[in-house]
């Protein structure tokens, strides 16, 4: 089955217009500014037959050092300013030997220092072990906010491996999850989607809605 999924803005989005852009199958809203999330959620989402729409919106910046409460705070902005059941994730690499850092403000530091700061942060460090986490919360009237977590563990490469420069963003050319000899950014996005941090939180979410989203 092909699915449907589209790119809606703040100002064109109610119930109608997600059913209409989605069909009337399983549909969610996921709101992101990030395309290469979006693609990976899509992806997951599709094969368990649940079309997803990107909502493109200025969300609430919440400062926290905490991914579930900075996702949970950014979903209930989101729902109230568009009033439709819909998902946002917040993600963080966490890195073991800078305590934790960049974590929260992973978005910030891949803007300021980008990959090539981290590894100078992490020049002459033996312990490079990283850990991926994300967190999805899902919200609508009858649920309330709803949380899926997803974690892949790994270590933080020696210098940064892009594979053929077309897959990955952020830190993925700099991180290796266990147990691979790839990085995320050498890997085509189904691989990725098969052990990543997202995928498993959108795996969780799917299962969780897919025995709910009817009675929404
Ligand atoms: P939103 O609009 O959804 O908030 P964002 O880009 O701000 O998009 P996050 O806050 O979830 O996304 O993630 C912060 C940054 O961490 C993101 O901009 C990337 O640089 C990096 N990141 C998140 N997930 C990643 C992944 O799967 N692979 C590589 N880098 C990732």
């Amino acid at each position: 089955m092909k699915l449907k999924s589209e790119v809606v803005t703040l100002k064109n989005v109610n119930n109608n217009t997600t059913e209409l852009l989605l069909g009337k199958n399983k549909n969610v809203l996921f709101v992101t500014g990030n395309f290469h999330k979006f693609n990976e959620v899509r992806s997951v989402l599709s094969l368990r037959g649940i079309a997803v729409g990107m909502l493109r919106m200025k969300g609430k910046e919440t400062q926290s050092d905490n991914i579930n409460e900075i996702a949970q705070d950014s979903a209930i902005d989101a729902f109230n300013k568009c009033h439709i059941p819909l998902i946002v994730e917040d993600a963080g690499l966490f890195i073991d030997a800078l305590e934790g850092f960049p974590g929260p403000y992973s978005a910030y530091v891949y803007k300021t220092i980008q990959n090539r700061g981290i590894l100078k942060l992490m020049e002459n460090l033996q312990n490079r072990k990283a850990t991926f986490c994300s967190a999805i919360v899902f919200y609508s009237q009858k649920t309330g906010p709803q949380l899926f977590e997803g974690k892949t563990e790994g270590e933080i490469t020696l210098t940064e491996r892009n594979g053929d420069g077309n897959s990955g963003f952020g830190f993925d050319p700099i991180f290796q999850p266990m147990d691979s000899e790839k990085t995320f950014a050498e890997m085509p996005l189904e691989e990725k989607n098969y052990i990543s941090h997202r995928a498993k939180a959108v795996n969780k979410f799917a299962k969780w809605y897919s025995n709910i989203c009817d009675n929404l």
